[in-house]
């Protein structure tokens, strides 16, 4: 059987390396040119755990080629990003693209699978159309679903092989032939749908997480005010069998908590109440966190002074800049006039004018060192590190990663966001 991967990403180059090495044949293809070249020269574009050895063994078998147009295959998949507009609209461009590339590779008894996440009814309205210009008649000689990714970057094959897979067909045919398909390396259930169904169930999850963490964020703010710790409060409430409250932070980012429920306002905006104010909420954090450290800033009376920001990524452990509130609490920092340094050991390139790669100039100076994203390099952080750079001794912690005792205990003032 031969696969192509459209799509060479986050999602489509891990999915494409997994079905090579299960022994099917692959073809992965990506507009730019630049990561195809680089895929072909066994080098990664996207830090991943375990990618490298995977790619390797892929390319070394001959069962993985790439380059920037389609192949015919067996089966298609497309894993193209699924951005918002400014708007906050879907920007399913690429989705169309993407569809459009394949339309004069497609052939009889061909399965194209979506594993984008796009809003409910994509597969249906956007590419079902597109895919009748193959005049094969959908349905019978040429099957459709969806299939959401489900897996999160930093444990993408661990989470790609072990966790339930949704599967949504245009018809039962479709379903059984993409079940058939991912059970090649799915070791768990393959739940079967409708693709419609399957697009709403993934755009849920997302929508799960983001009004879970919005309340956090929520009850943080209120903490503060009522002077308690809410990291405590919240570790308490979730040994009830029944609550799961997530964690507060500077702001959510990523290309799919931050986005996808932008989806569902946009399908609903009268009805999509909770999840629209999630995401206001949620946006609010990044200049909440700026105005916070203003003020722990102004308390100390301390005027010009210089912040050390440590972590770019959108989350802890990934190399991934994009939609992360770092780059928003920067912004809000320029704006309010407080001089920075940026740092963050995940990030190889210099991308921002005031970043370094060196924690030494990065605290040189520092009246405050933030933390924004809890990488682990930032968790085991030492004070005796910094101590001989540091202007002032006091550390904000946005995510309670740190041993604060620790902290505390070379002198240092210690600032938690919600508490
Ligand atoms: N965050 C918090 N508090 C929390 C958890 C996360 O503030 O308690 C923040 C993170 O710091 C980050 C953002 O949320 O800025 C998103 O991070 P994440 O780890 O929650 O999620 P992603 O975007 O890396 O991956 C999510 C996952 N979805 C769910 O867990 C429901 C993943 O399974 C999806 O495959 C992925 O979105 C996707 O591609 O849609």
């Amino acid at each position: 059987k031969k696969v192509c991967v459209i799509g060479l990403g986050y999602i489509g180059l891990p999915t494409a390396v997994m079905f090579a090495n299960h022994g099917l044949q692959v073809h992965g293809v990506d507009i730019n040119e630049k990561a195809v070249n680089m895929i072909r020269q066994k080098q990664l574009h996207i830090e991943e755990t375990g990618l490298q050895e995977r790619l390797n063994q892929a390319i070394d078998s001959g069962k993985f080629t790439v380059s920037t147009t389609p192949e015919e295959a067996d089966v298609f998949i497309i894993a193209v990003p699924s951005p918002i507009n400014k708007d906050k609209t879907a920007n399913l461009d690429y989705v169309r693209e993407a569809t459009k590339s394949i339309v004069p590779y497609l052939r009889k008894g061909n399965l194209v699978v979506l594993e984008s996440t796009v809003p409910p009814r994509t597969v249906e309205d956007v590419m079902l159309p597109i895919l009748k210009e193959t005049n094969l008649e959908i349905g019978t000689e040429l099957f459709v679903s969806h299939s959401p990714e489900r897996v999160i970057p930093g444990r993408i094959f661990e989470e790609l092989i072990n966790n339930d897979r949704i599967v949504g067909g245009i018809n039962e045919e479709s379903s059984r032939l993409t079940a058939e398909l991912y059970k090649t390396f799915v070791k768990g259930t393959i739940h079967l749908t409708d693709a419609t169904t399957a697009e709403m169930v993934k755009v849920m999850e997302n929508t799960y997480r983001d009004v879970n963490i919005a309340f956090a964020n929520e009850l943080a703010k209120i903490s503060e005010k009522i002077g308690i710790n809410v990291w405590e409060a919240i570790r308490l409430a979730n040994f009830h069998p029944r609550v799961n409250i997530h964690f507060p932070g500077p702001g959510v980012g990523g290309h799919c908590i931050a986005v996808d429920p932008w989806f569902l306002v946009e399908l609903q905006p009268e009805l999509a109440k909770i999840v629209g104010l999630a995401r206001h909420t949620n946006d609010s954090m990044p200049e909440y966190t700026a105005l916070k450290i203003q003020r722990i800033l102004e308390e100390q009376g301390i005027r010009h002074g210089r912040v050390a920001v440590f972590g770019l990524a959108f989350k802890g452990n990934v190399d991934d800049m994009r939609e992360s509130p770092s780059l928003e609490v920067i912004h809000h920092l320029e704006r309010l006039g407080i001089d920075y340094t940026a740092y963050d050991p995940h990030i190889q390139e210099n991308r921002l004018a005031r970043q370094t790669q060196h924690i030494e100039e990065a605290v040189a100076h520092a009246d405050m060192i933030v933390i924004l994203t809890d990488h682990n390099e930032f968790k085991t952080l030492h004070p005796e590190q910094v101590e001989s750079y540091v202007r002032t001794k006091i550390i904000f912690d946005t995510k309670n990663c740190i041993d604060r005792h620790v902290w505390e205990q070379k002198g240092y003032e210690v600032h938690v966001l919600g508490d």
